[in-house]
This record gives C-alpha cells, structure tokens and sequence, in this order.
C-alpha cells in the first residue's frame, strides 16, 4: 500500500491457526500489514499485553471463526470482547470489525451487526479485499478524505513479464523496479491524482500475470471501473494474449473502459509489435498508449487517461 499499510489484527482460535496462517500470508502479499500473534510475537514478549496493544494498533480487526472455534469458550471470546470495546471509541460509521467465516458456522450474536464475509465462497477472498481497501480510505491517504475525492478501482492485466507491477511502481512511487519479482495473487497500491478539478483516489490492483499454465483470474474485476491491458513491445505474444484477455473480460463482466498499454518502448532495438496492428486496433475503437516504466514515458499519461474515461459520463465515451 503506498504510505502507511493498513494494519490488520486476525483475531482466532488455536483450532483455525492453518487456515489463519494461510491468510495472513495472502494479506502481507497484498500489501497489507497483518497481525497474527504466532508470527509477530517477538520471543519473551508478554502476549497478554501484546495483544491488546495489537487490536489498539490496528485500523481493522477480522475475527475469523469457524463451525470448530464459534463453539469454543476461551481467549478468541476475551479478543472479540475487547476488539468491541476498542469499536466503541471509533467514529461512527467507520468499518472496524469484519467477521470472517472460514467455514459455515453460526455468528455469534454480538458480532451480527458487522457485515460480514465468507472467505468458503468462491469469491470469498475478492470480496475480502474490497472490503479491505474501502475501509482503508482515510487511514492511509496521502491526503486527507474529502467528500470531492471519489475512488475508483483499476486492474493492471496482461502476460506474465510485460511490466505490469513495474509501471504501478513507477507510477506510484517513482522508481524503477529493474529485478523481476512475479506477482503472485494480487497487490494492491493506491495513488491520488486530479481529474478536471476532481480528485480520484485510484486503487491499483496489480494481478499475477497470465501464463501458459494459468489464466487471469478474472473475479478480482469485481467492482473495477477499469484496467490497464499490458503487452509487451519486444514480445509480439503478449499483444494475442492481450486480445484474449480482453474478449474474456467482455464475456464475463462486459464492456469495462480499459487502455492498451505497449510497454517497454526504451527498447526499440528489439520491437516486435508493428505499428499496424496497433493502428487496426485503434480503428476498432481501442485506446493505446507506449509507456516505457523504465524511462517513465507515456507512464503517468496512461494513467490520466484511463481515470479520464472512467469519470467521463458513458455517452461521452
Ligand atoms: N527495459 C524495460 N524493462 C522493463 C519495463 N517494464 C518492466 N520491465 C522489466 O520487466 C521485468 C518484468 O516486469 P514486471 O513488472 O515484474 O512484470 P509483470 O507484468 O508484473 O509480471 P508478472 O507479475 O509475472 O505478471 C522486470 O525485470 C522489469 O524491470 C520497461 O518499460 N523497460
Ligand atoms: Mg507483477
């Protein structure tokens, strides 16, 4: 997350510690800055302190539960009551609990008033997310909520390799990543920027590239305004896998503003992707745009011009 991450307390039973575990790894890849007591937990450190001090720290608490633990009396019950008491001195409205079901099992009754998520469904973990990132507003912002700011998410799609994750980094922090990390799952990072007067909190959601093995998981689009679709210039590839990606996006979400992103134009020596086959695109309606994420060229440009289609009304499209 850019700035600060959002700190997140994953209060459990002993009983769900595996499938906790498993979470918090996921939540740590995406950028966020979870708490769990059996990794954070510095040796010798007196965890009855420690953990209230954790919930106290945290901007959101997840109680996970489960058909084994919501049955169970015990130190999950005294975490829960004290997570409740720290909700109690935070201002109204603001999410600060989110139930989390690791399995079918019955809600206790003083947590029923907070929305809660299935983390069994299918897109359980999408739905996790987004409730992660909006609650984040204003806890991390590079300036302060106002009621103009409006928050739009975008997805950065396309091939493994192409430069997606480095033209977030370039966008948001404005450095070049020059070693490859492949994305695994998803990261999220958020920008502010101005449209037309109107400031646009973007939140990017760089996901794990398409391989021959793997397709995009399409369910993180859940509630994206847009996406950036990447190719690659030197790597003529890309560009098929491009098109393919955005004929399944159309069939399974619709029609989403997105642009056409031919990155890497600091290495025109090695150009595989000919002008005409963009200029065709472009005649069907596409929007392209060359970046480079290693110069910076074109890289903020394609940025404004997405969130620019994204805020313009649909008949002016
Ligand atoms: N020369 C040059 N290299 C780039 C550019 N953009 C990215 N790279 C390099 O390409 C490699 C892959 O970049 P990533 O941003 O990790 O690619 P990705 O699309 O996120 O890959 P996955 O996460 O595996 O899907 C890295 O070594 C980057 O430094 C660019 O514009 N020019
Ligand atoms: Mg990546």
């Amino acid at each position: 997350m850019e700035s600060e991450s959002l700190k997140i307390f994953l209060c459990h039973a002993s009983e769900d510690k595996p499938e906790v575990r498993k979470l918090y790894l996921r939540l740590k890849e995406a950028g966020f800055e979870p708490w769990l007591d059996a990794m954070n937990l510095l040796g010798g450190e007196e965890w009855r302190l420690a953990i209230p001090k954790a919930v106290r720290e945290a901007g959101i608490v997840l109680v996970c539960m489960s058909q084994r633990s919501t049955t169970k009396e015990g130190y999950l019950q005294k975490e829960i009551k004290f997570a409740l008491d720290v909700a109690d001195e935070k201002p109204e409205g603001r999410t600060f609990i989110i139930p989390v079901r690791l399995t079918r099992c019955d809600i206790p009754e003083r947590l029923r008033t907070w929305q809660c998520v299935d983390l069994f469904e299918e897109d359980g973990y999408e739905r996790l997310l987004l409730a992660l990132v909006s609650s984040s507003v204003g806890s991390s912002l590079v300036a302060p909520p106002t009621p103009q700011l409006i928050q739009k998410k975008i997805c950065m799609l396309g091939s493994f390799g192409v430069g997606k994750t480095t033209l977030v980094g370039r966008f948001v922090q404005g450095i070049f990543l020059a070693k490859y990390l492949t994305t695994v799952g998803v990261k999220i990072d958020k920008k502010q920027i101005k449209i037309h007067d109107q400031d646009v909190l973007l939140m990017l959601w760089d996901l794990a590239g398409e391989d021959s093995h793997s397709q995009v998981q399409l369910s993180y689009l859940r509630g994206a305004s847009g996406y950036l679709l990447v190719c690659d210039g030197t790597w003529s590839e890309s560009l098929a896998t491009a098109r393919s990606i955005q004929q399944r996006v159309v069939g399974s979400v619709g029609e989403v503003p997105f642009v056409l992103v031919v990155n890497k134009s600091d290495l025109m020596d090695n150009w595989e992707i000919n002008a005409a086959e963009l200029e065709k695109l472009q005649a069907e309606g596409w929007k392209v745009k060359m970046t480079s994420a290693k110069t910076g060229e074109g890289v903020e440009d394609v940025f404004q011009m997405l969130t620019e289609e994204i805020v313009r009304p649909p008949s002016h499209r």
